[in-house]
């Protein structure tokens, strides 16, 4: 069972490392920003709550997210294995993972193939290239002033995840100021 988490901040290519694997690995990228954008196109009462936070640049509240992530990691393409881009995203998300998430797979994975591997992986961006990156993506979320606000979001909030998985011996560092071709050859040297 494969299954990669990746870390960084917004525009750092966690999205677009994660549909790229997904190919390569044959396992489910697994995206809570295209879910929850999903949400806010099909006017959902998730979606109708959410947008809000994310046009602002906020963290969506933890217990919508909770729940939404579950319910898309019990469904049968992601059993073999996937990808999380975007979560965790706060130490109670990472929690959720260790306690969830990660023992349920055990279990599973003790049952079927018996072979787990989890990769966490950090792409490291500078903040000017992460500026001039999402302004060039332009999606509605992807003004300078929103971007700015998401940034000091990712460093208050998501940042502390880098020190709970260094912690734990769990993550990869990885260079994502490269062309994208050369990030995902780094990607999967890791991977593999
Ligand atoms: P996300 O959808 O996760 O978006 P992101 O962090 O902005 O983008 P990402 O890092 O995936 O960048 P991408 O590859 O697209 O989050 C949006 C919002 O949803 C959040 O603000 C929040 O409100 C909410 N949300 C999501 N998950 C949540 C959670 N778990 N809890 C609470 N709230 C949550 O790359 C960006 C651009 O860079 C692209 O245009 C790409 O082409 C370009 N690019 C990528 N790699 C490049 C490279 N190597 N060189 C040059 N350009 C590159």
């Amino acid at each position: 069972m494969v299954q990669v988490i990746f870390l960084g901040p917004p525009g750092s290519g966690k999205g677009t490392q994660a549909a790229r694997l997904s190919n390569v690995l044959q396992v489910p990228h697994i995206s809570t920003g295209d879910i929850l954008r999903t949400h806010v196109s099909q006017e959902t009462d998730l979606g109708k709550q959410a947008k809000a936070y994310m046009n602002r640049g906020d963290l969506v509240p933890d217990q919508l997210i909770l729940d939404m992530v579950q319910d898309r990691l019990s469904q049968p393409d992601a059993e073999g294995g996937w990808i999380l881009d975007g979560f965790p995203r706060n130490v109670a998300q990472a929690t959720f993972v260790e306690k969830e998430v990660l023992q349920n797979s055990e279990h599973h994975a003790s049952g079927m193939e018996g072979n787990s591997a989890l990769s966490i992986i950090n792409l490291d961006v500078p903040d000017e290239i992460l500026i001039e990156r999402l302004l060039a993506r332009g999606r509605t979320d992807d003004n300078e002033q929103t971007i700015r606000y998401r940034l000091q979001v990712y460093r208050e909030q998501t940042a502390p995840l880098i020190q709970f998985y260094t912690e734990r011996n769990q993550l990869s560092q990885i260079n994502g100021n490269l062309s994208m071709d050369d990030v995902t050859s780094e990607l999967t040297k890791v991977i593999a």
